[in-house]
């Protein structure tokens, strides 16, 4: 009855940004992941021998809401397994929480897959989407590696609401995804608050979702092709979209540092010098550079000393949840 699951974070390339059903986590458009290379999230999960939940993530206890979500999907896992023991759950991530990096989607991937396995379900990835994303839209997407498109669905109970790989990670070796850290404080406004509020107040919220359903395809297509100036082109535009509309919410929901800022300007430059380097940016100050391994080195320099830049971290595409080999606890 115990388990422990390995999962990693994605960047989205065409964002999930509002739900149409805020319990089942339903979002309103489609969106397309890498799943990267670094950015872990190990969760070890263990049923029996107490009398109610207990869950810790990175060693600090959870309660209320944070609790809660995590109960949730403990209580779908012992629901289909017909199981009626309380869990131990304990979760370890390698990069800074709540920094616009997703480690939510790799917790909640790696939560669903070591729950499941330690009930003794043996679920397809499609199944542990479906969980996953009980736990964190995003985290749909973590199940498997590579690129990954999240199919908004259309039925109520969200059932055709899960996340299906476009392609492996080997596919497309060479593209890094740079995440330019321009803060690792937690973020003002969380992206289920941010989201909500554009839902319900940003008058662009119709055209975005619109938007980023037609772009879902392309971004499909250019990761098919490997094309990577498409590809870029399709996921800064549907990022300053989503800022866009975040931007015009009430009260707005603003994310963006001036070294936010003079990064994504550092890459319009660069591009304007002829290397194709994109870049797209998640509900928080950190951008996100979309680059050929061979023009990394130059990134770097380019980057490297800017003022509020506290660190690069430089992904491949990684693979999806699996059982981890040493358990948290
Ligand atoms: C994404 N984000 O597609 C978008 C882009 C942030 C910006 O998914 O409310 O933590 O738990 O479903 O998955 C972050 O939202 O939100 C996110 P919930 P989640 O990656």
């Amino acid at each position: 009855m115990k388990a422990s699951a390995i999962a990693r974070a994605n960047i989205a390339l065409v964002k999930y940004w509002g739900k149409r059903d805020e319990a089942l986590v339903l979002p309103h458009n489609s969106s397309l992941s890498m799943t990267l290379d670094g950015l872990t999230a190990t969760s070890t999960v263990e049923f029996g021998g107490r009398d109610q939940d207990q869950v810790q993530i990175d060693g600090r206890f959870l309660d209320g809401d944070d609790l809660a979500r995590v109960v949730r999907i403990l209580d779908l896992v012992r629901l289909r397994a017909s199981l009626d023991a309380r869990a131990r759950v304990s979760s370890r991530t390698d990069f800074p929480k709540a920094a616009g990096l997703a480690s939510s989607a790799a917790g909640f991937a790696a939560l669903a897959a070591a729950s499941a396995w330690a009930a003794g379900m043996n679920l397809s990835a499609q199944e542990l989407s479906v969980l996953a994303r009980h736990g964190s839209g995003s985290a749909c997407r973590s199940v498997e590696g590579g690129f990954c498109e999240w199919r908004r669905g259309e039925r109520n109970d969200g059932e055709d609401s899960f996340a299906v790989q476009v392609a492996p990670p080997d596919h497309w070796p060479d593209l890094r995804m740079v995440v330019a850290i321009c803060s690792s404080e937690p973020k003002k406004v969380s992206s289920r608050d941010a989201m909500k509020r554009c839902v319900e107040t940003s008058p662009y919220f119709a055209a975005w979702a619109a938007a980023a359903e037609a772009a879902v395809s392309a971004a499909r297509e250019a990761v098919l092709a490997r094309d990577l100036v498409a590809l870029g082109q399709i996921a800064e535009r549907n990022a300053f979209q989503m800022h866009a509309c975040a931007l015009a919410a009430d009260p707005p929901v603003q994310y963006l540092l001036p070294s936010t800022l003079a990064v994504i300007e550092a890459v319009l430059t660069m591009r304007a010098g002829g290397t194709p380097v994109y870049c797209t940016l998640d509900a928080g100050p950190n951008p996100v550079v979309l680059i050929d391994a061979t023009h990394l080195s130059r990134l770097e320099i380019r980057l490297g000393g800017m003022p509020g830049l506290e660190k690069l971290v430089p992904c491949a595409p990684g693979g999806g949840v699996a059982p981890a080999e040493r358990a948290v606890f």
